[in-house]
């Protein structure tokens, strides 16, 4: 979703001259006919505005701050509230084995979003499974186990039974008694009846007695999500809910707003159909995107979100000399996840447009991919401890993920230097404790 209407308006604002009230009554002006047109509810947008208009007029920046930046800083705050406010979702299981099930509309976007999701916890270093209780379409079966082959996830299915309720309650079981931290249960999203499709919902919901149930929602549907989040909630009581396609949709503002209308919270959005376009919904920071804060040269803002996707456990982790496949591989996806490597290098002003540089970036996103291909095809103790990994399995993993083996090997040595210098770091950080320790007097 992008309001590039607010985004244009506020720049304007921001470095336009001249009578302050009347920039921001044309400021206001703008952003009401932004809201509308994303779908966000009427009275809502009157009443943001209306919140905007009177603290833009009545309160008084701090010191060093003028008036125009100050009323900044209204606008984003006011918009994150319309979006669900300041916190961020827990999305930590908090106990484990966690069972999650997904249940949403066909086409809403769960069968993906199943996979996204096993794939989020798998980077968090979980060991997750995916049920796939969808009987209604045929190929339901065969979608969920491809994505599965992709990220290195197993897929539980009987596609020649048609009792969802069995499925779902054999595949739980399975992966639980088999010691998983995390169950991910796709299920159907149409029946000829409505009435149908939300029993079921009940029936497998009452079968299983998931920890977790996410409706799935897909953002062009805007304000009808209200309605449908009561709908669902009423069959199965919803823990939490994930937005879908927010990249490709004018309206996601009405799903988003509405959904925060309802006490269930967002916990997720996906914002593209591949695999790592999910992201823990946080309204303050989706709000900066949306309006460009920081984004001032564009890569400053790309760089701020990639890294906050790091945990502060990761970083921790690092600094202290623990390292593993895990850390890596979501600096890889880190990395490509700021788009080509090409365009970010050439907008580092000074090393922009040479050449050689052009070829090496081609390189490096090529290795990139081959790396990621050989990190999902470990097994799960060879993510956290690579130093197991014998002559053997490096054939085996480069057979696994269609690469020769000394891409594996490289792989191995890049990271055998990213734990030396994890040490590194670790040591001079002791040392400038024990510095630090001295000095004090
Ligand atoms: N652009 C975009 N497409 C998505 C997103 N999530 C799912 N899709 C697409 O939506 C379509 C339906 O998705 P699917 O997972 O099969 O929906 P289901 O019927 O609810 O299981 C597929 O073509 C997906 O690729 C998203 O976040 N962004
Ligand atoms: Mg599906």
């Amino acid at each position: 979703m992008v309001l590039e209407g607010i985004r244009k308006a506020l720049s304007k604002f921001l470095s336009g001259k001249g009578d302050y009230e009347k920039a921001v009554r044309e400021f206001i002006k703008e952003l009401q006919k932004e809201l509308i047109r994303s779908d966000v509810n009427v009275r809502l947008v009157f009443e943001i505005t209306k919140n905007i208009k009177e603290r833009a007029l009545k309160e008084e920046p701090p010191p060093g701050v003028t008036r125009r930046e100050w009323f900044t800083t209204i606008v984003y705050e006011e918009l994150t509230k319309l979006f669900g406010g300041e916190q961020k979702p827990s999305v930590k299981p908090p106990k484990k084995p966690w069972v999650i099930l997904l249940v949403g509309l066909q086409g809403s976007g769960k069968t993906t979003t199943a996979a996204k999701l096993a794939y989020y916890y798998k980077l968090e270093g979980y060991k997750v499974g995916l049920v796939t209780a969808d009987t209604y379409r045929p190929a339901a079966y065969d979608q969920l186990k491809q994505l599965g082959e992709k990220i290195g996830i197993p897929v539980y299915g009987e596609p020649h039974n048609k009792n969802a309720v069995e499925i779902a309650w054999n595949g739980v079981r399975n992966y639980i008694e088999r010691g998983f931290d995390i169950v991910i249960v796709d299920t159907a999203g149409r029946h000829h009846r409505e009435e149908d499709l939300l029993k079921e919902m009940k029936d497998i919901a009452a079968k299983i007695n998931p920890d977790e149930v996410v409706l799935v929602i897909d953002a062009a549907i805007g304000q009808q999500a209200y309605e449908l989040a009561k709908k669902f909630h009423e069959a199965t009581p919803i823990g939490s809910i994930i937005i879908t396609k927010l990249d490709g949709t004018a309206k996601g503002g009405g799903a988003l707003s509405a959904i925060a209308a309802t006490s269930a919270r967002i916990k997720f959005i996906g914002t593209g159909e591949k695999i790592d376009e999910l992201e823990v919904f946080h309204p303050p920071r989706f709000v900066a995107r949306i309006l460009g804060i920081g984004d001032l040269e564009g890569l400053v803002e790309k760089v701020r979100r990639i890294k906050v996707e790091f945990t502060e456990k990761d970083v921790h982790d690092f600094i202290s000399g623990k390292l593993n496949m895990r850390l890596i591989y979501k600096q890889l996806v880190s990395v490509r996840k700021m788009g080509p490597l090409r365009k970010i290098l050439q907008m580092i002003p000074g090393l922009g447009l040479k050449l050689p540089l052009e070829i090496e970036a081609e390189k490096a996103e090529e290795k990139i991919h081959k790396w990621l291909a050989i990190i999902n095809s470990m097994t799960y103790e060879e993510l956290d401890k690579p130093e197991i990994i014998d002559r053997r399995r490096i054939k085996r993993i480069a057979l696994g993920a269609g690469v020769r083996p000394e891409d594996v090997r490289e792989l191995l040595k890049q990271y055998e230097l990213m734990k030396k210098l994890s040490k590194q770091i670790r040591k001079r950080k002791d040392l400038l404790e024990r510095l630090q320790l001295g000095f004090r007097p």
